[in-house]
C-alpha cells in the first residue's frame, strides 16, 4: 500500500492510515507490532524488549506516528536541545548536561491520542520543562513556547503558563528504556494533561515568544488547547 506523506510517498506493507477529513493530509501511523515486524522500521523496539516486551507496561500498545514518513535518528553524543527567543539566557544542551544540570522528574500517566487509542500507566521520565525555563529565564513580553522537531516539519506550542504545569516534562525515558528513535529519542516532550499530538517528538528547539503559534496539527484544526477531555481551562 502507498502512503502520501507530505512530498513523500512510502511503501511499507501493511500499514494504516490516520486520514484527516477535511484536511485531506495522511498522517503515517505504522501500528501493531505485526505492522512494525513487517514493515522493519520498528525491528529495534521489538528486539529490544525481547521477550520482556510484553511485561512493560504500555510497551506494545503505541502506535507510531511520524508525519515525514521516516525515523530521525538522532545520536545520543549529537544531541543538542536549544532554548532560544525571549529569554536571558539562551540554553545549547547536551544530554549530559540535561541529565546531570536538572533534577530528576518521574511520573505515572496514560498516553492518549485524539484519534481514540490510550495506553494506560505510561512511566515517564526526564526533568521538567519548568526546570529547564528557569535556567533560561523568560523575559520581557515572554508568553508562549514554539517547539520545533528533529525531523524538520513538526512543531507544537504551549502557553508559558501551561509549560509550567508540574506534568509537563522534557522526556528521555519511557517505557522502562530510553526513549527510542521510533518514540521521538533521544528527548521529545510529554504533555500529560493533553493529547499525544502536544508530545512532540526529537524534540531540537524550544523558542520562547510573546504569542501562541498553532503547532502542525493545529494548524489543521486541532485544538491548540489540547486538553485531554476537551476541558474548558486555558
Ligand atoms: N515529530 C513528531 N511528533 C509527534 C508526531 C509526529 O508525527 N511527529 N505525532 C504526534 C501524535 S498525533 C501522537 S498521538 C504522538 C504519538 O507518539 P508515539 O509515536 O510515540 O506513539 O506523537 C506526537 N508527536
Ligand atoms: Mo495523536
Amino acid at each position: 500500500m502507498s502512503v502520501v506523506a507530505g512530498e513523500k510517498v512510502t511503501h511499507v506493507g501493511r500499514r494504516t492510515v490516520l486520514g484527516l477529513g477535511a484536511a485531506g493530509i495522511a498522517g503515517i501511523v505504522l501500528g501493531s507490532r505485526v505492522q512494525q515486524a513487517a514493515s522493519g522500521v520498528l525491528t529495534k523496539l521489538s528486539t529490544s524488549l525481547g521477550p520482556l516486551g510484553a511485561l512493560v507496561p504500555g510497551a506494545d500498545q503505541f502506535r507510531i506516528y511520524t508525519i515525514t514518513g521516516s525515523i530521525p535518528q538522532i545520536s545520543t553524543a549529537a544531541y543538542r536541545l536549544s532554548v532560544d527567543g525571549m529569554v536571558g539566557h539562551p540554553l545549547r544542551l547536551s544530554l549530559d548536561d540535561l541529565r546531570t544540570r536538572f533534577p530528576r522528574t518521574r511520573l505515572t500517566h496514560k498516553f492518549q491520542c485524539v484519534t481514540g487509542w490510550i495506553v494506560p500507566d505510561v512511566h515517564w521520565e526526564g526533568v521538567l520543562l519548568s526546570d529547564v525555563l528557569k535556567e533560561a529565564v523568560p523575559r520581557g513580553r515572554a508568553s508562549a513556547l514554539r517547539f520545533f522537531s528533529g525531523d524538520g516539519v513538526y512543531t507544537e506550542s504551549l502557553t508559558l503558563t501551561q509549560a509550567h504545569l508540574p506534568d509537563v516534562l522534557v522526556a528521555d525515558r519511557m517505557i522502562g528504556d530510553d526513549v527510542t528513535p521510533e518514540h521521538g529519542g533521544p528527548v521529545r516532550l510529554y504533555v500529560a494533561p493533553m493529547y499525544g499530538y502536544k508530545s512532540i517528538k526529537w524534540l531540537e528547539r524550544i523558542t520562547v515568544t510573546d504569542e501562541v503559534v498553532p503547532g502542525y496539527w493545529e494548524q489543521w484544526g486541532y485544538p491548540v488547547n489540547g486538553w485531554i477531555g476537551g476541558v474548558a481551562q486555558q
